[in-house]
């Protein structure tokens, strides 16, 4: 087992797309084949996972889609979005963010629609409390540079900071601003990474109310914001056909065939429009309890199905109770403190037992899930690895 100097590192990255997110995923893990975006195009479609080794942690950085995709509706990125946390979340080992990036060019003459709307579903995604891991990164100061528009960049910055409808609330619960400047690009991006590695894990505001309150996506706080703007559109479509339909019946009883043709092509258009909308609005109301209690159930059976063959494996090896004991005492140095505090509250618990009860198959199997399959193999355990 590599001797890691911490617990695992997960930062996500999250902002506009064509902000520079996967750019700078690139450039801190030195990952190959991440896809960078040219133009208008949206490259990272899906929430992915990248992972690289920092000062001996394993890290993790999670590329996000945003908001303003090109391709998909707002309803599908959040979906996407929420399906990564909630299920890194509520399964084991309920994964947490360290982190999260939050990245903004600096070129951006001003804050367009788009960006003040991710920013939106950004500030609803998190809630209110993880903001002290949360870095509002500003990249593109090379390009701010080279064409003489540093001073505007500065001006841009400070207005970032300062003004209540762009970053001014999240810095005052905590949120820090830093520059991404590319001119020193590996060395600033790891900065930054390193700069999250101290934080302690946190729940994001979607994960509590996705696991713990088990509400369906339209009920959470960013669920709702894309659902009012869904519901808003869909007001505006209904009132398009019904003007359409209206003019039709003008169309047929003056006999022009030609607006009607035309009418009848727009009414498609709509319809067709309002179809999606519906898709959207299934996706939100989605009930996920059900799925996410099947795939519960599944693993349950895989894990005890798992178990039994080990235990089975493990009792037919007759391990002495003493023996296996001494190796995971002797080797509980290696191990981190949580783990050896936990390891030893089970060797205590089966010690009380009445020694023909005790066995060390049923002391390796609680053992098991704290330490991994290796570090046992690595303490000199016998143990099965093979047909399990
Ligand atoms: N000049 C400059 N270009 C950048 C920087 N960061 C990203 N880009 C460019 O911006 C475009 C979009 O970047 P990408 O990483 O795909 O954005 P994403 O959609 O947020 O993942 C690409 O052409 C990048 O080369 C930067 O700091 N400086
Ligand atoms: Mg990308």
């Amino acid at each position: 087992m590599p001797p890691y100097a911490g617990p695992p590192v997960r930062i996500a990255v999250m902002g506009v797309t064509g902000s520079g997110k996967s750019t700078f995923i690139e450039q801190v893990t030195r990952l190959q084949g991440i896809k960078i975006g040219h133009q208008y195009e949206s490259c990272t479609t899906d929430v992915e996972p990248f992972e690289f080794e920092l000062d001996g942690r394993h890290v993790t950085l999670i590329d996000t889609p945003g908001f303003n995709d090109s391709s998909r509706s707002e309803a599908e990125v959040l979906t996407e979005i929420a399906n990564y946390l909630d299920f890194t979340y509520r399964n084991p080992p309920h994964l947490k963010l360290n982190g999260i990036v939050y990245m903004q060019s600096i070129q951006d003459p001003r804050m367009y629609g788009s960006s003040l709307r991710n920013l939106k579903m950004f500030k609803d995604l998190c809630g209110e409390s993880p903001m002290k891991s949360v870095l509002l990164t500003t990249n593109r100061w090379d390009k701010a540079r080279s064409c003489g528009d540093f001073d505007k960049a500065v001006a841009k910055e400070t207005e970032l900071r300062d003004k209540a409808n762009f970053w001014q609330p999240l810095i005052a619960r905590g949120a820090r601003m830093v520059r991404w400047d590319s001119d020193d690009t590996r060395a600033g991006a790891v900065e930054i990474v390193r700069a999250l590695m101290g934080a302690a894990p946190e729940v994001l505001q979607i994960q509590r109310e996705l696991v713990e309150q088990e509400k369906r996506l339209v009920d959470t706080t960013a669920g709702n914001t894309v659902n009012e703007e869904v519901l808003r559109v869909e007001k505006e479509y209904q009132a398009e056909l019904v003007k359409i339909r209206s003019e039709m019946q003008e169309a047929v009883a003056a006999r022009d065939e030609e607006v009607k043709e035309a009418l009848e092509q727009s009414k498609k258009d709509y319809e067709r429009k309002l179809g999606k909308i519906r898709e959207e609005q299934d996706l939100l109301h989605y009930e996920r309890r059900n799925e996410t209690r099947r795939m519960q159930n599944e693993m349950d059976d895989l894990r005890s199905a798992y178990d039994r063959k080990l235990e089975k494996q493990l009792s037919a090896q007759k391990l002495d109770f003493d023996e296996v004991v001494a190796k995971l005492t002797a080797n509980q140095g290696k191990l981190r403190h949580e783990q050896r505090v936990a390891m030893q509250a089970e060797i205590d618990k089966m010690k009380k037992e009445k020694s023909g009860k005790r066995s060390a198959g049923q002391l390796i199997m609680k053992i098991l899930p704290l330490v991994g399959t290796v570090v046992l193999g690595a303490f000199g355990i016998p143990f099965a690895f093979g047909g399990v």
